[in-house]
């Protein structure tokens, strides 16, 4: 905090932006942000940023970013009271649920989540909403990858993530960190990590079908058909069979269904999924050989594997080729990190299948429900139908598979409200938009990040800014709604109006502090270690380790805590029955028939749409800076020469991509990188949609939505999850007015 007249003072605090964790140094003034720098004293980024971190600026300075609880007259908005808010929120979802049932009512989180400690709240107040049908960024993301923890450690939690300082193999698939700075893979500077592998004498190498800005720093990039990488991890698999390379070391004991697994994939031979994935039988063979003979090897896949037609398969072998090479859990391979609180104990393990959409039938995972069906679900009548949704940082307009239909679906709601800083493509169709306080003027902990760092680490920072009069932090609106919408027994409303007062009182980081101190590291971490004795537990009561961690202690360390490298968890944290690790779970083993047909019937397809994302944004919702949209525009078509030239495709020509459900019209961005046959567009543009009250991204920035041709129906039959990458589309060049203009010139000349 500042005082008025004082000297520039600096503050530091971890970037929340992305999954990297940068830590930054800010300098201000009186109020004012001065600068903002990488903090060369944090243990986990060393000093990196990327151009996005400007963003921490300008999103708190952003005139448009909602300050006030807002209400939807017509298309008007009006600033009201958090009272006003509140009540009429109320009042609508009693009104619903007593109508229409606990099944009308449905609740959508987006990814920003992630990255504050307010996520600690969204349980209860999903509970007390009693929303039926819940969703979220999860189906278009990394599901998968939980769904494969779940079905072969127990947990879907149990995040592998490669040991990026220690190994000397590592193999990148469908995941680019020079644009994302890294998923799943928590590293501060993830290039620079990447660098020193190939310093140290390692290798990596990248499957994608774009050469991408990682492939220019890595040692061997190879081209991949969109969707297919279940065929050549099948491959890879077959090959480590074939050539007697399994070698499991240190997981011997552990795994069980080695048999089965082999058996499964035995007709995946390289030479089988080279039509298929479009890599050379040669080159399958030499990668599994080399991947698996790697002292240390780590093979990591990331959201190019998850939302396509086999991701959960794809899922499930990612784990495998780790597995079976002796590389999970092991120095150098794929790890689980050792965070500073058990995030792992304290979540569910996960379940699949429990329940059914009820127009679909698409399977739920985790009591979630796939996002591809959240439009139907609110679209068609019956009971069950979804009239009331609330939505917390997601804007699945732009972000979910038919973002038209799901326009029209927002639309049609009896109520909806949203807990968000923008009215955007989704919060338009809100009735209240609840808005809570800006980033700096709330202190900082990253709570699910800390479980899937490349090396152990604690942060926490204080509030930069102090709050406005009157605003709230979204853990404060979350308490409040759980308060007012939760249906409980009396003594049920006692004990659950005990804790929650407590909160209020205390706030979060008294929560944060007891997490802490009763993690790993804390300054009770005998007491909550099962293993320790009676009497040593009875001792860190009395006398508390004072080295231990507590949020006192990371306060007396603004850079953050280095807490070593990553170190092995299993057997311990195995949470299957028999503490196996379950190589061929029956899901799997299952679905492979319909991979083995898909490869029988392949004939070439046309084109195919693939996603990508860019540095200097972030999803849908960083597009309203200045700073960051400047320059060329980034919502193009990237396709190959050939394709180009055999559409008749000139570089920069608006072109017409077509799927079942729509066209967009865009810039072509001909391109080398591109492999023949496939289509790039970035997906979060489509700012210029009626309403949206984002002057700069809807000015400057507004593009297209690339999910208005993706296909809600066209799904992972395994996961239910909808395919974004591998959409089969049609490119075709129009003529604009300019053209024709153009056109007619040279015809006259
Ligand atoms: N700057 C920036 N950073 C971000 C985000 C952002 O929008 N912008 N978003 C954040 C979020 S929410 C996430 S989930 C992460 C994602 O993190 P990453 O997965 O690293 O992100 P992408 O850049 O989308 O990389 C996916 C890659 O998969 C490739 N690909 C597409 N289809 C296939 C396929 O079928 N097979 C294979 N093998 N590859 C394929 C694409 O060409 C692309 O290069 O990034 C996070 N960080
Ligand atoms: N075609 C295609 N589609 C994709 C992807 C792809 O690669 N290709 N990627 C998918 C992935 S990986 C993801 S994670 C999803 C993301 O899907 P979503 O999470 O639905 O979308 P975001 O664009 O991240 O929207 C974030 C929302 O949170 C709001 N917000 C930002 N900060 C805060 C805050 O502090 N508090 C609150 N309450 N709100 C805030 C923003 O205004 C915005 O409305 O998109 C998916 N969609
Ligand atoms: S990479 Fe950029 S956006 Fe991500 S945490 Fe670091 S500075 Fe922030
Ligand atoms: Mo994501």
């Amino acid at each position: 905090m500042t005082d008025a007249m004082t000297g520039p003072e600096q503050h530091f605090r971890t970037c929340h932006l992305c999954e990297a964790m940068c830590g930054v140094v800010i300098e201000h003034q009186d109020g004012r942000i001065l600068s903002i720098k990488g903090d060369k004293e944090d243990p986990l980024s060393q000093g990196h940023v990327c151009p996005k971190v400007m963003g921490l600026q300008d999103l708190h300075e952003d005139p448009d970013r909602l300050r006030h609880p807002v209400k939807r007259v017509g298309t008007d908005w009006v600033q009201i009271s958090w009272d006003e808010a509140f009540d009429t929120i109320e009042q609508n979802v009693k009104r619903i649920r007593r109508e229409q049932g606990a099944e009308a009512l449905a609740v959508y989180v987006g990814n920003p989540t992630v990255h504050t400690p307010g996520l600690l709240l969204i349980p209860p107040f999903i509970h007390a909403l009693g929303a039926r049908q819940r969703f979220s960024a999860t189906s278009l993301d990394q599901l998968p990858a939980m769904l494969a923890s779940m079905q072969m450690f127990g947990h879907q939690l149990l995040f592998p993530v490669p040991d990026l300082d220690r190994t000397d193999f590592f193999l990148i698939i469908g995941g680019n960190p020079a644009a994302s700075n890294g998923s799943i893979m928590t590293t501060g500077d993830p290039m620079g990590r990447i660098k020193a592998i190939r310093a140290r004498g390692g290798r990596v190498v990248l499957v994608d079908p774009r050469r991408t800005e990682t492939a220019e720093k890595v040692d061997e990039h190879v081209f991949i058909k969109p969707g297919t990488d279940f065929f050549f991890l099948a491959a890879m698999v077959q090959v480590m069979f074939a050539d007697s390379l399994i070698r499991l070391r240190h997981l011997g004991e552990m795994v069980e269904g080695l048999v089965e697994l082999r058996d499964a994939l035995e007709e995946f031979t390289p030479e089988a999924v080279t039509d298929i994935t479009g890599i050379p039988a040669a080159r399958i063979r030499e990668l599994a050989r080399e991947f698996a003979r790697a002292e240390q090897a780590a093979c990591y896949g990331r959201i190019g594997t998850c939302v396509q037609e086999f991701g959960g398969l794809s899922g499930w072998l990612l784990h495998v080729i780790n597995v079976i090479t002796g590389n999970l859990d092991r120095e150098g391979g794929m790890m689980f990190s050792n965070p500073p609180f058990d995030v792992v104990g304290m979540g569910p393990k996960g379940n699949f299948g429990k329940q059914r959409s009820r127009v679909r039938g698409l399977p739920s995972f985790g009591g979630e429900l796939p996002t591809n069906v959240l439009a139907e679900e609110i679209l068609t009548p019956g009971k069950g139908q979804i009239r009331l949704l609330a939505t917390h940082a997601g804007n699945p307009v732009l972000s979910a598979p038919n973002g038209r239909l799901m326009d029209e679906a927002l639309a049609s709601l009896d109520f909806m409200f949203s807990i968000d800083i923008y009215i955007n493509e989704t919060t338009r169709h809100a009735h209240i938009i609840l808005p809570p306080t800006s980033a700096l003027e709330r202190s900082h902990m990253d709570v699910g990040l800390a479980a899937v760092s490349v090396r152990n680490f604690a942060k926490w920072s204080p509030a930069l800014f102090d709050a406005p009069e009157g605003a709230k932090h979204d853990w404060q609106i979350l308490l409040e709604l759980s308060n007012r919408l939760g249906e409980s027994s009396t003594l049920g409303r006692y004990v659950k109006q005990g804790v929650q007062g407590a909160v209020e009182r205390l706030g979060l980081d008294a929560g944060l502090d007891l997490m802490l101190r009763f993690g790993e590291y804390g300054t009770h971490a005998a007491l909550a270690k099962k293993k320790t004795s009676v009497g040593r537990r009875v001792l860190s009561v009395l006398r508390p380790d004072k080295e231990g961690l507590s949020i006192r202690k990371l306060e007396e360390n603004p850079h953050g805590i280095d807490l070593g490298p990553l170190r092995p968890r299993f057997p311990d944290a195995l949470a299957t029955r028999h503490r196996k690790i379950i190589l061929a779970p029956q899901v799997y083993v299952d679905d492979v028939m319909r991979a083995s047909e898909k490869m029988a019937q392949h004939v070439s397809h046309g084109m195919q749409l693939i996603g990508r994302r860019h540095v200097r944004s972030n999803n849908s919702w960083m597009h309203n800076s200045n700073r960051l949209v400047k320059g060329k525009n980034r919502c193009t078509a990237m396709l190959n020469p050939d394709d180009a030239a055999r559409l008749q495709i000139t570089d920069g020509q608006t072109v017409r991509v077509t799927s079942r459900v729509g066209s967009i019209e865009l810039p072509a961005e001909i391109t080398a990188a591109l492999m023949p046959g496939v289509v790039s567009v970035p997906h979060g543009f489509g700012h210029g949609r009626q309403g949206v009250r984002m002057a700069t991204a809807s000015k400057k920035a507004a593009g297209v939505s690339v999910n208005d041709i993706t296909d809600e129906t066209f799904i992972d039959a395994l996961t239910g999850m909808p395919v974004l990458n591998g959409v089969p589309v049609t490119v075709a060049p129009v003529m604009t007015a300019a053209d024709r203009e153009a056109g007619a010139e040279l015809e006259a000349s």
